[in-house]
């Protein structure tokens, strides 16, 4: 990432696709996993809102929630949770960097990143995570919304044939 205001462009539709994800959930599907060992889809979605909380480590000072919180039972909670720190990171980035900042490097698990580097990440991440719940979702029997195009549910909804 080399520029702020291409950063908070591709990143604001992101989050929106995201929040079309959290707001889809339901407080059962919470529990909804492949197995016991694996990562929940509550588990997953909380995940997505500590990966921005995290992005503090970047010399970024905005409001969260502490990682010592309980993973919420409650899937509006996530989405507001979601909502409240997605939003507050944005700002912190446009208010507190200028585009020399992007090059500033912090030690990220034992590596130098610079930052727009992490920028570029959490995209990546969030969108990578957000593949998993889907799947987490089908199989809680929760419609998918569009995320980057159709799913089956919105194809059925257009009276078209879902695409194999
Ligand atoms: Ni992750």
């Amino acid at each position: 990432m080399l520029n702020i205001e291409d950063f908070c462009e591709q990143w604001n539709k992101e989050v929106q696709i995201t929040e079309r994800v959290l707001n889809a959930l339901t407080d059962a599907s919470l529990k909804q996993s492949i197995t016991e060992q694996h990562r929940s889809l509550g588990q997953l979605a909380w995940h997505l809102v500590m990966s921005i909380q995290y992005m503090s480590m970047l010399s970024l000072s905005f409001e969260g929630p502490s990682r010592e919180q309980k993973i919420p039972d409650s899937a509006s909670v996530i989405l507001d949770s979601y909502r409240g720190v997605s939003r507050a990171f944005t700002d912190a980035v446009k208010s507190q960097w200028t585009e020399k900042d992007l090059y500033v490097s912090h030690d990220i698990a034992g590596e130098a990143w610079r930052n727009g580097e992490s920028l570029q990440f959490l995209i990546v991440h969030q969108a990578h995570h957000r593949g998993q719940m889907t799947v987490l979702m089908r199989q809680a029997g929760i419609r998918i919304p569009e995320l980057y195009g159709p799913t089956y549910d919105t194809w059925i909804d257009k009276g078209m044939d879902p695409l194999v």
